[in-house]
């Protein structure tokens, strides 16, 4: 089992979010990840630690708009000090004619980012390019078969970003990217997303592709964020039907009910027979979290990984979101428990 990371993740910063007419504090902080990674030194686990090889922007570009990858790298052209939210967006009929590229004109980055819960600044790119290197770094394990269980340390998260777009703390699709190369070089791969919101992001990228598997649990979005997706009438579609799987749930649900959903959507995909799963951990399931709003322990989390384990295939965690920061570490290491018993 290895655990990656990267220095260059925490680089990304913002301050404040938006946050239904309130200006809040971030609450997804820069050392997320490294708070699991420092939990893992704690316990005498350095070895298992590995930091990310860096990849060309070819490997975003296969599954994300090479437009929306280039837009996000323009913005390491602002001065030290500018950051802007996004604030206007494009309307639901909006000239077919629009054509000019929004590119290092931040008036315009609601072109692509779809909320107003992210700050861009020069260093986004950086950090968020370095993020989904530490999920193909994990993939490339999987892919020369030198190792079977893996968990990458992403932040910022990736399953709200997809083809065209991005919101949510996410940038850019960490699982979709290292999804897409475990299906070219590897087998069919089912995701499995356990993160409390619907991965809108990564549902977008594989709706129409059959040898990816999206399948998640999330809170039922006529309630929660992202609001317009995670319906469980959204089965995909083309050659795609039927690849998608959405388990919406009610708010504050315990590790009993979550249980039983989990252990069905174990079931559909063991049906869908993958070569590899990729896990989108979000720890912001848990009682504590000040987003989530389900009740799931901190023991809990290591039984996730032991009933997607029982799929019987390599697996890849990515992390997602998690906002609790005093629980954190403690919740990671009670799902790096469960990926351990795997091996
Ligand atoms: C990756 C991920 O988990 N993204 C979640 C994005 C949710 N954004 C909207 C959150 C609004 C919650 N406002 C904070 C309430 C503090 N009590
Ligand atoms: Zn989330």
């Amino acid at each position: 089992m290895k655990i990656i990371y990267s220095e260059k993740e925490k680089l990304h910063r913002p301050e404040h979010e938006w946050s239904y007419g309130k200006l809040l504090p971030y609450a997804e902080k820069n050392t997320r990840a490294e708070i699991i990674k420092k939990g893992i030194i704690k316990d005498g686990m350095k070895n298992i630690l590995m930091e990310a090889n860096e990849y060309p922007l070819d490997y975003l570009k296969a599954v994300i708009n090479p437009e929306m990858v280039d837009f996000v790298k323009s913005c390491e052209e602002l001065e030290p000090k500018e950051s802007v939210f996004p604030h206007v967006f494009p309307y639901r009929d909006f000239t077919p004619e629009f054509t000019e590229h929004p590119r290092i004109n931040l008036k315009k980055a609601g072109y692509y980012c779809f909320d107003v819960g992210i700050e861009i600044d020069k260093d986004t790119f950086e950090a968020a390019k370095a993020s989904t290197d530490v999920a193909l770094t994990g993939a490339g394990l999987i892919i020369n078969k030198q190792e079977k269980i893996v968990f990458s340390l992403c932040r910022p998260p990736g399953h709200h970003a997809g083809y065209s777009f991005f919101g949510g703390y996410c940038i850019f699709n960490n699982a979709a990217v290292a999804a897409h190369q475990l299906s070219m070089h590897y087998g069919p791969v089912a995701i499995l997303d356990v993160d409390f919101h619907h991965g809108n992001g990564t549902q977008d990228i594989f709706y129409e592709q059959p040898n990816v598997l999206y399948v998640s649990l999330h809170g039922d979005p006529s309630q929660f964020y992202p609001f317009f997706s995670g319906f469980d009438d959204e089965k995909g579609e083309k050659l795609g039907r039927g690849t998608n799987i959405n388990i919406p749930l009610p708010s504050g649900i315990g590790d009993y009910e979550y249980r039983e959903n989990l252990k069905y959507a174990v079931k559909q995909i063991k049906k869908f027979h993958p070569q590899a799963l990729v896990i989108s951990i979000g720890f912001d399931t848990f009682e504590k979290d000040p987003i989530g709003e389900f009740k799931l322990t901190t023991a809990f989390y290591k039984e996730i990984a032991l009933i997607a384990g029982e799929v019987g295939v390599p697996i890849l965690a990515v992390l997602e979101g998690g906002y609790d920061i005093a629980d954190l570490q403690k919740n990671g290491k009670s799902f790096i428990m469960g990926l351990k018993e795997l091996e």
